[in-house]
């Protein structure tokens, strides 16, 4: 079965690597956000990428779910003692990451070049596309006006209220060479435990249309999500967090939903929305939850 699946942050990442370790690799592709890029210290910094590559090469730090386990900060402690800006904490081994990309990218390589030679040097054998080669930024619209996406995520810790968001470039922005080839190819679509305003909505600004049959698994569990600030942005836009509201975000393109045995009382109303559903332990704490909850969707999606 050959699988399509869209990802952004951390729970999309703890979900490719169980889809990762569960089908063959020339089975899955996976399609990443690339709206939370962006250019600091003079260097192109691609988070969701990095997020994904590293839990798919076991070298994630497992504490924060960015950047690289065991890591260290030297560059960017030196950088705040000489005043310069240390509020996107990039580590030594990170920091590689982002003068290698910057260093091709002003060669003249593309983004998803850079991404899948990446790959090869770390190991990982699925394949892992960034949505688009051209820019797009993701612009949050607050009560404190318009701020770029890592300075509202990371800078102002998601503090500002969120009114709305814009994909700045997504109009002019093409799919990566081989994103529109792996739908062609999919037997099925998944929608990660991503964002749905800011992870998946981006992906789908890009790609427009999906012929295939889609499943998400619902990145809110109880009302809350485990990383990030997804239910914070459905509070404030004036919408109550939960999976039946993912559900609905989603709900002109999906077929099927994933949502968790907290929210199970949700499956009717989920339902009568269309969907076929799946209740199940969504949560991955362990190791072992990754390719668990992989096992338990492909097989929903065999079901359908
Ligand atoms: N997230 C934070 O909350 N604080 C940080 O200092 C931070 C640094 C960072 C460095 C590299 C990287 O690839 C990701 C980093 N992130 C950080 C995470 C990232 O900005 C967000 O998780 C994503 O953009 C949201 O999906």
């Amino acid at each position: 079965m050959k699988i399509v699946a869209l990802a952004g942050g951390v729970g999309g990442a703890k979900l490719a690597q169980g889809l990762a370790q569960t089908l063959p690799p020339e089975d899955l592709t996976i399609i990443v956000n690339t709206g939370d890029d962006f250019e600091h210290l003079g260097l192109s910094i691609s988070p969701d990428l990095d997020t994904v590559c590293y839990t798919l090469a076991g070298l994630a730090n497992n504490e924060t779910g960015w950047g690289r386990a065991g890591e260290t900060w030297n560059t960017i402690s030196n950088i705040e003692k000489l005043g310069g800006p240390a509020w996107f904490r990039l580590g030594d081994q990170d920091f590689a990451t982002h003068l290698e990309r910057t260093r091709r990218l002003k060669e003249g390589q593309s983004l998803s070049q850079i991404t899948s030679e990446f790959c090869k040097a770390w190991g990982i054998q699925v394949t892992v596309l960034p949505m688009s080669d051209s820019p797009v930024r993701t612009m949050v619209d607050s009560d404190e006006g318009e701020l770029a996406f890592q300075e509202y995520f990371v800078h102002r810790h998601c503090e500002p209220r969120v009114k709305g968001f814009r994909f700045d470039g997504v109009e002019a922005a093409k799919p990566a060479p081989g994103v529109s080839e792996a739908l062609e190819a999919a037997d099925a679509v998944i929608f990660c435990p991503s964002n749905p305003w800011v992870s998946i909505d981006p992906i789908l600004g890009v790609v427009k249309e999906i012929n295939k049959p889609v499943v998400a698994v619902s990145p809110i569990i109880g009302g809350k999500t485990v990383k990030g600030p997804a239910a914070k942005m459905y509070s404030e836009l004036g919408i109550e967090p939960s999976a039946l509201a993912v559900a609905k975000h989603h709900r002109s393109t999906l077929k099927g939903f994933v949502l968790d045995h907290l929210d199970a009382s949700m499956e009717e109303q989920i339902r009568q929305l269309g969907l076929a559903t799946l209740v199940t332990n969504t949560l991955m704490n362990l190791p072992t939850d990754r390719s668990r909850l992989a096992n338990d969707v492909l097989n929903f999606i065999g079901s359908l």
